[in-house]
């Protein structure tokens, strides 16, 4: 076989993914939790102004909900300190329940949370809380983002707080029930300027119809998938599990691409174009690449997924 999943990783070298969002975040992980928490709770304030967020699925609260009537039931002062251990990833039996969770739990949560804070039920950020100077310089780099970049920037900063999974030992991830696929006759058809393989496609089609038992079986049993700043995952037990847990609702608009053969048969395609998350929707558009590597029956052996520089890397389909 002419490639590892390692070697696939560095196909489309050109490819200039968003490196503010992993810059930013190692800054915000130097400052101390509170300056994170007040951090974060400015943003979503300005962010809020401009962009509208979904509230989190019914589902998801229910999966929560012992654990923020928990909360709610705190002092003010156990609330902070709760929170405070979050951002911390503390060994708590909040913290432990917390790593257990899929990402959209974790956003949730939060966003329960924030909406509490606003109301007086949770402890807010002191008023007049005054971010120190290295807070407010990685609040300044954060307001220079675009949208997408921003809410990735969000996301990932829940997503790594709590305990730390791998230390958990064996234990039952706690996602959203997956709802049935979209019906055929409600299904959309993507098109794609200058890619006609039905894999990639298919691809798109299927991940926008949330039918992941068809998705699935575009990869070779070895594949990988690469979601943005993240290591693959390999496998098609893997990688279906993460379809299940991290990929409903999700709309892809793939605009352009290019396809060309490479070693023993295989194929690489780059397709550009935006992604919508279900919590913005329309009201942010992320600048997305994906990078196929297929074999030579067409089966999805990598597949990288990134997050863009700038909306000028849409057009960059060199190899
Ligand atoms: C408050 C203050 C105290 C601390 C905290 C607070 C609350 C913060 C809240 C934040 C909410 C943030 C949210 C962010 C959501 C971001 C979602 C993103 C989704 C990106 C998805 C992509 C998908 C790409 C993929 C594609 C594929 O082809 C394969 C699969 C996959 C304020 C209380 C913390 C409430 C809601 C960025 C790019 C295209 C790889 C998935
Ligand atoms: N409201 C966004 C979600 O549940 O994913």
């Amino acid at each position: 076989m002419p490639f590892t999943i390692d070697s696939a990783r560095g196909i489309f070298p050109g490819t200039l993914s968003a490196d503010a969002v992993p810059a930013t975040i190692a800054r915000f992980n130097q400052l101390s939790v509170e300056d994170q928490l007040a951090l974060i709770w400015f943003a979503y304030l300005e962010m809020g102004k401009t962009i509208t967020i979904a509230a989190p699925g019914a589902a998801s609260m229910v999966l929560a909900e012992g654990t923020l009537n928990q909360i709610r039931q705190m002092s003010a002062l156990e609330q902070s300190q709760a929170m405070c251990d979050l951002a911390n990833r503390a060994d708590t039996p909040i913290c432990r329940a917390y790593a257990t969770w899929s990402a959209n739990i974790k956003l949730g949560f939060w966003y329960q949370l924030g909406q509490w804070m606003d109301q007086g039920i949770v402890a807010p950020i002191p008023e007049g809380y005054k971010l120190s100077a290295n807070a407010s310089a990685v609040l300044q780099a954060i307001r220079e983002l675009d949208p997408g970049q921003q809410i990735t920037v969000l996301r990932n900063a829940v997503v790594d707080m709590g305990y730390d999974s791998g230390k958990l030992g064996t234990y039952t991830p706690v996602s959203e029930p997956v709802a049935p696929p979209k019906e055929i006759a409600q299904r959309s058809q993507v098109q794609i300027q200058g890619v006609t393989n039905p894999t990639v496609l298919s691809y798109m089609n299927n991940l926008n119809a949330n039918d992941f038992d068809a998705l699935i079986q575009l990869f070779t049993p070895d594949g990988a998938l690469q979601p943005p700043f993240q290591k693959p995952i390999v496998g098609k037990d893997a990688v279906l599990r993460f379809f299940r847990e991290d990929c409903q609702n999700l709309k892809l608009m793939p605009e352009q691409g290019v396809c060309e053969p490479t070693e023993d048969g295989y194929t690489q395609i780059k397709v550009t174009g935006k992604v919508q998350t279900p919590w913005f929707g329309a009201n942010v558009g992320m600048n997305m690449a994906w990078r196929f590597l297929l074999d030579p029956q067409d089966k999805i052996y990598f597949v990288a997924i990134d997050l863009l520089a700038s909306p000028k890397e849409l057009l960059n389909l060199a190899r």
